[in-house]
């Protein structure tokens, strides 16, 4: 009996590996910029595009959580030193729209994907959504993202008071990867996803301040429960969009937490098991440091006297003092231009 489960089970996760995909395209409004190519640089998107490359369709296909660590996986999937040539202009308040793309498939035409046939839809349907944001500190085509510090601005977990439409809990079925919880409410942030025809809209804060930024938008997705292999656990795909925002508020972001230090590899996160027996949908923790209030970081500057602003920052500790020298520095500068 056990034996035939994980016969199974190890069938489902070998054939899972073909899963997976990357951003089709960025909307703001009427305005759509393109997702690279990732599998041919020489693609005339790859020279308009705002979206860093992702990592391909096979291996590495994501972030695992022996990589949770590192700097530069988590940052951008590899593309931390490796800049989009372009910026999407979105201004402070606005919503941009990410539309992601299956690299199978597996959904095309399937019921309960928002009946989105132009591209293959995105292919799991139990996860997270997060989404950060950092200072460009200037250009972000130019921008190392290695080491930035993330802020939080939105996340989205397992909504209790909502359930899986039908279509999606079959079309899940027919895949080696079921949704759970099998009945009753609880509508993931994925399905939610799919269901909207593979598309997360995101909000920039109003507060925040005009100035090119990168968003860390992330999909984690959960139907390969974690166990000694190290290929198996969430599968986090993170696209790197850069943007121009305008019509900014009066505060900057706060010092944020770099991409190696948002989960633990052993945490409750990595070791979500929606396959278990025990699974409580409505424990679901979500995992990362909370969700920016807009206020904390700093009120910008706008006037000359920024050696007194940065004084003020310094008793606030380290890490501030550092963020606020360097926003000093960038204040400068736009103080420079007409
Ligand atoms: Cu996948």
């Amino acid at each position: 009996m056990h034996s035939i489960l994980i016969a199974a089970i190890l069938l489902a996760s070998s054939s899972l590996v073909l899963g997976h995909g990357q951003v089709n395209r960025v909307t703001v409004g009427s305005i759509a910029n393109s997702g690279p190519n990732q599998y041919w640089a020489g693609d005339a998107k790859n020279k308009v595009t705002a979206t860093r490359v992702m990592y391909q369709a096979s291996s590495p296909a994501y972030v695992l959580y022996d990589d949770f660590t590192d700097n530069s996986k988590m940052s951008c999937e590899g593309s931390a030193k490796s800049p989009a040539p372009r910026t999407i202009s979105v201004a402070a308040g606005q919503e941009l729209t990410v539309y992601w793309q299956g690299a199978t498939g597996e959904l095309n035409g399937q019921p309960g994907t928002g009946s989105l046939t132009a591209y293959n839809p995105w292919v799991h349907a139990m996860g997270f959504v997060f989404d950060y944001i950092t200072s460009c500190n200037g250009d972000c085509t130019t921008f190392d993202s290695t080491n930035a510090g993330w802020t939080k601005i939105a996340h989205a977990g397992i909504d209790m008071t909502q359930t899986i439409s039908n279509d999606l809990r079959q079309t899940m079925k027919n895949k080696p990867e079921p949704y759970y919880p099998s009945s009753g409410p609880g509508l993931w942030a994925m399905a939610k996803m799919v269901q909207q025809g593979s598309a997360w809209n995101i909000r920039i804060p109003a507060s925040l301040e005009s100035g090119q930024y990168l968003i860390r938008h992330e999909l984690a997705a959960v139907h390969n429960p974690k166990n000694s292999d190290p290929t198996t656990g969430p599968q986090l795909y993170i696209a790197c969009i850069q943007l121009d925002v305008t019509n900014g508020g009066d505060r900057f972001l706060p010092a944020g937490t770099q991409s190696n230090a948002l989960y633990l590899p052993n945490g409750a996160f990595a070791n979500t098991n929606v396959l278990s027996s025990s699974f409580n949908p409505a424990k679901v923790v979500i995992p990362g440091p909370a969700i920016w209030d807009g206020v904390s970081g700093g009120v910008v500057n706008r006037g000359v006297n920024t050696t007194e602003y940065v004084s003020e920052e310094r008793s606030a500790g380290g890490s501030a003092a550092k963020h606020a020298v360097h926003h000093s520095r960038s204040r400068a500068r736009v103080n420079r231009l007409p």
